[in-house]
């Protein structure tokens, strides 16, 4: 196995705590790198989805584990909350153990260019205004993604050949996606501009890209929960964006029980359906 040492990693939008955070390839990344210091870049841990049910397995814990250890071993960890973990923003400026939490800050890369390091979910016109929308959003999201089992059981049934995601399908229709991203990235790479930095270093649209906006360099690490990215700072400072898909993956690793181990005295949410709403 190669291990990689570069001078930072940046994370986001890990997303602990759902179903959909493919722990399996974010701890296989680990594994595969080496780092100074670690940035974790908001929605590390879904606090929204933890609170309409309690979903934590192991390899989540490991991750955790994992971090809490290489801070404990000399790497600087960084610790900007997002909106989904928003309640961890309290706790800017105090350290959890050897983790330091902070509301944003400012990274200083080795080529001495600096970047405003934040979630961006302040520069997200929808959830900063209109806050029941991004909640009704994320729920209406997990929704569609539980009908469409109901829709591929039927299409079973009918035996109509392969997989069409109701959510997917969704996506594409909604006029207003690329509006919104590309309204996002503006908005945020505009911030480090009036900040005169060089760059800025953000997540929260789940959509990792490093490009130049009217000579601000706008770096999203994208997500952990469908493209598995992340970005690595090398030696010279040179950012680089890492799409991660380990095809060897142990599949023990990626394999999780169905009753989590590790608070045994909550039901998982599927046992909150009511009888036969979804097909076993
Ligand atoms: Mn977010």
């Amino acid at each position: 196995m190669t291990v990689q040492t570069v001078r930072s990693i940046f994370l986001s939008d890990i997303h602990l705590g759902t179903r959909a955070c493919q722990a399996d390839q974010l701890l296989s990344f680990l594994r595969h790198h080496q780092a100074e210091q670690i940035y974790l870049v908001g929605d590390i841990v879904d606090f929204w989805s933890l609170s309409r049910g309690i979903y934590w397995p192991e390899l989540h814990n490991t991750f955790v584990q994992k971090i809490l250890k290489r801070a404990r071993h000399d790497v600087r960890v960084v610790f900007v909350p997002g909106n989904h973990d928003e309640a961890l923003r309290e706790y800017a400026g105090t350290d959890f153990g050897d983790i330091h939490v902070m509301r944003e800050t400012t990274h200083v890369a080795a080529d001495g260019r600096r970047y405003l390091v934040m979630h961006g979910d302040e520069f997200d016109q929808i959830t900063r205004y209109h806050r029941w929308l991004a909640v009704a959003g994320d729920m209406g999201y997990n929704f569609l993604v539980r009908v469409n089992v109901l829709l591929s059981w039927c299409r079973r049934k009918l035996r109509k050949p392969g997989y069409w995601s109701l959510a997917g399908y969704a996506k594409q229709r909604i006029k207003g996606a690329l509006e919104f991203i590309y309204g996002f990235e503006e908005a945020v790479a505009h911030q480090a501009r009036i900040r005169q930095l060089d760059g800025v270093i953000c997540g929260h649209i789940h959509s990792a890209v490093i490009k130049d906006i009217d000579g601000v360099t706008y770096i999203n690490c994208g997500d952990w929960v469908d493209s598995c990215t992340a970005i690595v700072e090398h030696f010279d400072g040179r950012m680089e964006l890492v799409y991660w898909n380990d095809l060897d993956i142990d599949p023990a690793i990626g394999a999780e029980p169905e009753v989590d181990s590790a608070i045994p005295h909550s039901p998982p949410i599927e046992h909150r359906e009511p009888a036969g709403a979804l097909p076993a």
